[in-house]
């Protein structure tokens, strides 16, 4: 059988889950390589020439005919845009050159750029804080305020369709709840159980173990 046009690097109850999800929105073929963080696979000297940061996810696209070598994407938030962009007909991103663009490229890095260091932040954190106007980023308060007052206005991230941008926002919320660090409001509350409700996370949900244990 031939391989599959993707290859995603994943380990179970990482930040690689988000990536297992856009692609079973993507709707395409992957194969799974399984990694143990546990055991530390991710550090394999073969894994650090995918990844030299020795970290998942990665996803390796063998291209539409699979003759694609060393076309691999790195961190979630440029894999879950690339993914959008080469599998247009999943409908996961505005098309370029309309207005709808502007608020999905806004959330699509909110998720990645923003809303990740402040929970990060808010789950770990440092002996002394950093002056606030040296970072990127919100208080993780202030962030959820954010993603508050956008889901009063729409029904997803970035619209009232669901996009790449979900991916990055909802899968790091839905993190962030299921961990008890932040409790949402009205409005988010309602997105999450909207993304909670999607086929396409169920699927990926149920890959979370690799065959041998998982059945
Ligand atoms: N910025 C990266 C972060 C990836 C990352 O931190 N992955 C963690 C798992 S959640 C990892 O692989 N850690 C293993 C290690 O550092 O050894 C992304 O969003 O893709």
């Amino acid at each position: 059988m031939a391989a599959a046009r993707f290859l995603l690097h994943h380990a179970p109850n990482s930040r690689s889950e988000r990536i297992l999800w856009a692609l079973e929105e993507a709707g395409c073929g992957y194969d799974i390589h399984w990694h143990d963080l546990n055991t530390g696979t991710q550090k394999d000297p073969a894994y650090l020439a995918v990844n030299p940061a020795g970290k998942v996810p990665a996803l390796e696209d063998r291209g539409p005919d699979g003759d694609w070598q060393g076309a691999i994407v790195l961190e979630s938030q440029a894999i879950c845009g690339y993914l959008a962009d080469v599998v247009p007909e999943a409908g996961l991103a505005p098309l370029v050159g309309t207005p709808e663009r502007a608020l999905y490229a806004t959330w699509l890095s909110v998720g990645g750029a923003v809303l990740e260091p402040a929970f990060a932040d808010l789950a770990f954190p440092r002996a002394a804080p950093p002056p606030a106007r040296a970072l990127g980023w919100a208080p993780m308060g202030e962030v959820m305020e954010r993603i508050e007052r956008q889901l009063g206005k729409t029904a997803f991230i970035a619209g009232d369709r669901f996009s790449a941008a979900d991916l990055m926002v909802g899968g790091l919320l839905q993190w962030a709840v299921g961990w008890g660090k932040v409790t949402p409001e009205a409005a988010t509350r309602r997105y999450l159980a909207s993304l909670d409700a999607r086929p396409a996370l169920a699927r990926a949900k149920a890959k979370k173990l690799p065959p041998c244990q998982g059945g």
